[in-house]
């Protein structure tokens, strides 16, 4: 299962206490302090772990407990400190403070980060000698560690996301593009979950997040409703795939309205727009590519790169990625 949000609470393990003990040797009736210290308690960690892509293996409401130090003993020895807890995320996953919804990290910058610090050890009464006592019966407990609840939110990292409406052939085009293997059906929502697949090139290894399906009044939660849309907010473009064979204008104007409704700026994103199912043409003369090309232009800004493709048959999807790969370097100097 696809999970991208889980609250969570974290429990730092508490420092164990220092300890009140005194030198017993053989001739020796009165021995000085000699209690050692408490070991740290262990901290709450999160990691990123890059097999990773969803936070299904977390469960929500789950604690997190590290483990607490051990207690200092006698002839100074100190107490073992506590393990620390690591909870896994993917890349991408924001760490959030749930009383106060602030970002606490972004882990698509920090690769680890200390949630929650273990509490110090307690001191050994050795430390509480003095000139005046000799036998302090003194020592310091250990600190309880720190809790937090957290939300973890995760914003899958993707070069290029593909949007359109349903069983346009997004996953079709994604399968073609990657070695992603996504369920490819002739029914409406068939991806129900951002899927991802990377393209190399060169060196390089290019992101593509094939999305579900958006339809009209999504953004009230038809459909699939609009939420996996978080998931292209970090993508660098869009790819808007349309059905040549089913009015593709009258498609991009419903789903340039919906995104605008999840976010202003978000049609601003779209570099190439691809009709799909050209296969599907039989007399290609007859598509006014000239009239469709200047109308999407109009409402599509900065204008696009269009391209007809068939993910059936593989017509011009070596085009496709050239004009991804020509838009990446583009965006990026
Ligand atoms: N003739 C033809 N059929 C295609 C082409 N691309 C995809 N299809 C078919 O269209 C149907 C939908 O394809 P998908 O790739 O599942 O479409 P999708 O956009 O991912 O659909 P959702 O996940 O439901 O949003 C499947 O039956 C595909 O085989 C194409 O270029 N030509
Ligand atoms: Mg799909």
């Amino acid at each position: 299962m696809f999970k991208d949000i889980v609250r969570i609470k974290v429990i730092a393990g508490k420092g164990g206490n220092g300890c009140v003990s005194f030198r017993r040797e053989k001739y020796v009736p009165k021995g000085g302090p000699d209690g050692g210290d408490g070991g740290r308690g262990g901290d709450c960690v999160v990691v990123v772990n890059h097999n990773l892509s969803t936070l299904s293996h977390i469960v929500d409401g789950q604690v997190f407990k590290a483990q607490n130090g051990q207690d200092g003993k006698g002839d100074k020895m100190h107490g073992a400190d506590g393990k620390d807890i690591v909870i896994e995320v993917p890349k991408g996953t924001l760490v959030i403070d749930a009383e106060n919804g602030k970002v606490i990290c972004d882990t698509a910058e920090v690769e680890r980060f200390v949630l929650a610090k273990g509490g110090k050890g307690g001191l050994g009464n050795w430390h509480f000698r003095g000139p005046t006592n000799q036998t302090p019966t003194h020592a310091t407990k250990g600190e309880v560690g720190e809790e937090k609840e957290i939300i973890l939110d995760l914003k899958i990292i993707a070069d290029v996301g593909l949007i359109g409406l349903p069983n346009v052939g997004k996953s079709s085009i994604i399968s073609k593009l990657t070695r992603a293997t996504p369920k490819i059906a002739d029914y409406p929502f068939t991806t129900k979950d951002p899927v991802l697949g990377v393209m190399g090139y060169q060196d390089k290894k290019i992101i593509i997040a094939d999305m579900p399906g958006i339809i009209e009044d999504a953004h009230e939660g038809v459909g699939l409703g609009l939420e996996f849309l978080k998931h292209i907010e970090r993508t660098k473009f869009l790819i808007l795939v349309l059905e040549i064979v089913n009015d593709p204008i009258n498609q991009a104007k419903m789903l340039l309205s919906e995104l605008k409704k999840y976010k202003k700026e978000l049609p601003k994103r779209i570099r190439i727009v691809t009709f799909n199912k050209i296969d599907l043409v039989t007399n290609k003369e007859k598509i006014d590519r000239e009239f469709l090309e200047l109308s999407l232009s109009k409402i599509i800004k900065p204008k696009p790169k269009f391209l007809y493709i068939s993910a059936l048959t593989g017509e011009n999807i070596e085009n496709l990625k050239d004009e991804i790969i020509h838009s990446l370097t583009f965006q990026n100097k």
